[in-house]
C-alpha cells in the first residue's frame, strides 16, 4: 500500500481516538472498549474508501455506514465532526439531555449517521435494505456494516446473513469487530461463534480474516473484497477491545466504564504523544 496514504490513515485513527477520549471525559463513562477497538476500521473507510459529502448528508449516491453495534457512535462522531459533518464542539456533548449525540447512534439526530441503531442484530437487516435500495435504484455505491462478535448471538444476524448471499449482495462490505469480548465477558464462554469467516461463507459470502487494528490490512482486505464480485464480503477483525489506549486494552470488564480524569488525561498524553509523532 502506498506509504504516504498508510501513514495519512494512521495519523487520522489516532486524531479519532484522541477525540472520542476527550468525548467519554467529559460525559464520565460511556462503551469505552468497544469504541476503541473499531477505530482503525472506521478511520480507513472515511479517511480513504467512503464517498460521501459533509455538507449533504443524506445525497443518495454516497457510500452508506450501518455501526450496528450501535454503543460505539462515538467513535463515529468523532469522524464525522473531523470530516465537517457538524461542528466540533457537539463532542462536548455526549449523550446529556438535548444533545445531537446519543449514547448509540440515531439517524435522526446525528447528520451522517446513516442508521439508527442500538438494538443489535437490527444493523444487519437494515443495512441489507439499504444496499439493495442502491442496487434497485441503479446507484453505485457501497454500504459498509459493523456487526460485533457478541451481536452475532442475534439470530436475525443469520437471517440477514442468508438473504445477502442468496441475492449475491456484492456491494454490501460487513466487518465483524472480533475484540472476543461481549457485555458480560467473553464470547467464547457466553455464545460460541466457533468459526465466524467459516460461518459466513456457508451462507455464501466471501470472508477474510485479518488484524483489525491495523489500518494497512484493513484498506487491502476492502481492495480485496471489491475486486471480488457475485458475493456480499465479511472481513473478519481481529481486534483488542479497547484498541489504543493501554488502561482499557488491560480491563478484564471493559466494556461500559466510568472515565476518571486521570485515565481520560493519561490516555490522551500517550495518543497525543503519539500523534506528534505520526504528524512528523
Ligand atoms: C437486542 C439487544 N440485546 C442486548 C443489548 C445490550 N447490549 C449492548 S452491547 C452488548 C454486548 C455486545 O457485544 P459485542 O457485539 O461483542 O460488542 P463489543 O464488544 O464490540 O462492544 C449487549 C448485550 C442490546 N443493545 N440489544
Amino acid at each position: 500500500m502506498d506509504p504516504k496514504l498508510s501513514k495519512q490513515i494512521k495519523t487520522f485513527a489516532t486524531q479519532v481516538r484522541i477525540e472520542t477520549m476527550k468525548e467519554f471525559k467529559v460525559r464520565g463513562f460511556g462503551h469505552v472498549g468497544g469504541a476503541l477497538s473499531i477505530a482503525d476500521t472506521l478511520a480507513v473507510l472515511y479517511e480513504a474508501v467512503m464517498k460521501y459529502d459533509p455538507k449533504n448528508p443524506n445525497w443518495e449516491g454516497r457510500d452508506k455506514l450501518v455501526c450496528s453495534k450501535g454503543h460505539a457512535g462515538p467513535t463515529l462522531y468523532s469522524i464525522l465532526a473531523l470530516k465537517g459533518f457538524f461542528p466540533m464542539d457537539w463532542l462536548n456533548t455526549l449523550n446529556i439531555p438535548g444533545t445531537h449525540l446519543p449514547s448509540h447512534c440515531d439517524k435522526n439526530q446525528t447528520p451522517g449517521i446513516d442508521m439508527t441503531t442500538g438494538s443489535l442484530g437490527q444493523g444487519v437487516s437494515t443495512s441489507i435494505g439499504l444496499c439493495l435500495g442502491d442496487t434497485i435504484q441503479g446507484r453505485d455505491c457501497y454500504t459498509y456494516l459493523i456487526v460485533g462478535d457478541g451481536e452475532l448471538n442475534e439470530g436475525q444476524v443469520w437471517e440477514g446473513a442468508q438473504f445477502a448471499g442468496h441475492h449475491k449482495m456484492d456491494h454490501l462490505i460487513a466487518f465483524c469487530d472480533y475484540n472476543k469480548k461481549q457485555l458480560d465477558g467473553y464470547t467464547a464462554d457466553i455464545l460460541d461463534q466457533r468459526d465466524i469467516g467459516a460461518k459466513f461463507a456457508a451462507f455464501g459470502w466471501d470472508t477474510q480474516d485479518i488484524n483489525g487494528n491495523d489500518a494497512d490490512a484493513v484498506y487491502e482486505a476492502i481492495i480485496k473484497a471489491k475486486a471480488t464480485p457475485g458475493k456480499p464480503h465479511m472481513i473478519v477483525l481481529n481486534t483488542i477491545k479497547g484498541a489504543g489506549v493501554k488502561a482499557v486494552e488491560e480491563m478484564s470488564a471493559n466494556h461500559h466504564i466510568v472515565v476518571s480524569a486521570e485515565l481520560a488525561d493519561q490516555a490522551l498524553a500517550d495518543l497525543e504523544k503519539l500523534w506528534a509523532e505520526q504528524k512528523g
